[in-house]
């Protein structure tokens, strides 16, 4: 069993309900035990910035399923939200990032772990920290050293319920 992280992220058709469907496909995915899910964040889109706000948020699992399985389950999951991929880092329905497995660097031309944006990226920090205080990422430091180095920002929580 292998303890991972998903980012999620989605900022077209009620990103909040894609989100939190999102959660709930991943917990009843064979292969996939749903640990914890954060906070739904509110964050400004990075990349292009005539799109709308993004909700991100960070699952954590266990899982027995091999990396690229488990990346094979993530865009199936994607494909059912009527994801359309347009546009490099433009506006999307779900996206399903594979940001952490275990300890493992994966370089595959179809994956790299850890995900290459984590470390830039309060989006992703935030949620993570929530999830999984203390939380040290192999070659990169610690989720609040990295968070420190971004000048802590700090995101809005979105009401879930
Ligand atoms: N791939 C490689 N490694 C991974 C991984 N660790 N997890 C490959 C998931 N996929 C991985 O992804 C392209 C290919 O990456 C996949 O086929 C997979 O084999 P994609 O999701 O189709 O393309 P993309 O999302 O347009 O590009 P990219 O580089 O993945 O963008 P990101 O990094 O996902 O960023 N702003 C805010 N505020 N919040 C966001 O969530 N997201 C993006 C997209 C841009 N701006 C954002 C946000
Ligand atoms: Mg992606």
């Amino acid at each position: 069993m292998t303890r991972a992280y998903i980012g999620l992220g989605s900022n077209l058709d009620n990103p909040r309900d894609q989100v939190l469907e999102a959660f709930r496909e991943l917990a009843q995915e064979e292969g996939i035990r749903l640990l914890a899910r954060s906070s739904l964040y509110l964050s400004e889109p990075m990349g292009p910035q005539d799109q709308p706000e993004y909700i991100n948020a960070v699952a954590a699992i266990e899982t027995p399923l091999e990396p690229l399985v488990l990346l094979e389950i993530l865009q199936a999951i994607e494909k059912k939200h009527a994801r359309k991929r347009e546009c490099h880092w433009g506006p999307r329905t779900l996206d399903l990032d594979l940001l952490l497995y275990g300890d493992e660097r994966i370089l595959h031309p179809d994956l790299t772990v850890p995900h290459p944006g984590i470390a830039e990226r309060s989006f992703v920090l935030l949620p993570l920290r929530e999830i999984a205080p203390g939380l040290s990422i192999e070659g990169l430091g610690s989720v609040d050293e990295l968070l420190e180095k971004l000048g802590n920002p700090v995101l809005e929580v979105v009401r879930d319920v």
